[in-house]
């Protein structure tokens, strides 16, 4: 007598303690006997609640996303009496990272383009991640948000700027970009005269403007003639005008010079006409 062909014993290997994470490929493993065919002759099917299937006694599958998920391995015989088993796995989230860039240099004034890139290991968190920034600057505490945005630093200085990416599932993971902020440079151009009559009052003048060629305001200019000293200070079109009542020996030729030391937005800079001359053309 013929014994009865039972369906296959279906032991099912989960992951201990049957987690996973999303955008991994975990790993399913089931272990059948039968009393009438061998491990190797019974098929194995898996169906996955996010819709995989799989073949065979282990199969991987990765979840795009995380969540707890049920799976079903079908183990049939070859005479077709079949075995079902029914587990479930939690899948957890996992953090997104960024990267904010390299370090930048620009000049106070002009618009720093941040760009950050992030990337999740999920494959639905990838799609719809948020970026926020803190661009660290003390004078514009608000922030900003986006994968690319821009900022304007007012004054010079070091700052870091930190972008914060997050997953819809909350995960965030942030990194910081340096900006240096330098003075800018400047050129001072003595426009005044270089010859004068003695005992005479007269008006030095010379124009302050920076490394963008743009005129530079509310600068001290001092202005020197052999040992007299005076100073100015430069108005919105970067021109600093002074006053001096000449008192130095006539017929002589003494160094003229006009400067700026610097101040918090602006570097140094001075200028050398050449000799004024106290006396007639
Ligand atoms: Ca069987
Ligand atoms: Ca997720
Ligand atoms: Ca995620």
């Amino acid at each position: 007598m013929q014994a009865e062909n039972k369906p296959p014993v279906v032991t099912l290997n989960t992951p201990s303690p049957s987690v996973g994470s999303e955008g991994s490929a975990v790993q399913f493993t089931a272990g059948a006997t039968d009393n009438c065919d061998s491990a190797s002759q019974l098929s194995f099917v898996w169906q996955f609640s996010d819709g995989g299937v799989g073949y065979g006694p282990s199969v991987y599958h990765t979840f795009a996303d995380n969540g707890t998920y049920s799976y079903r391995v079908t183990v049939c015989d070859r005479a077709g009496n079949c075995t079902i088993a029914d587990s479930n796995i939690v899948v957890n989230n996992v953090a997104p990272t960024v990267d904010a860039g390299p370090d930048m240099t620009r000049l106070w004034g002009l618009p720093v383009a941040f760009h950050a890139n992030g990337a999740d290991a999920g494959a639905v968190d990838n799609g719809s991640l948020l970026y926020t920034w803190d661009f660290g600057d003390p004078n514009s505490l608000v922030g900003a948000a986006g994968q690319d945005v821009s900022h304007v630093y007012s004054m010079p200085g070091t700052y870091n700027a930190t972008v914060t990416v997050r997953d819809k599932d909350g995960a965030t993971s942030s990194d910081t970009v340096q900006v240096t902020v330098p003075k800018r440079a400047t050129t001072l151009t003595y426009t005044g005269p270089v010859q004068s009559l003695p005992n005479r009052r007269i008006t030095l003048t010379a124009t302050l403007t920076d490394s963008l060629g743009q005129p530079v305001a509310g600068a001290l200019i001092t202005f020197t003639v052999g040992s007299q000293v005076t100073t100015g200070v430069t108005n919105g079109s970067g021109v600093a005008t002074a006053s001096l009542a000449l008192n130095q020996k006539n017929g002589s030729y003494y160094p003229l010079s006009a400067s700026f030391a610097t101040n918090t937005k602006y570097l140094g800079s001075s200028a050398l006409p050449g000799l004024f001359k106290i006396g007639n053309k």
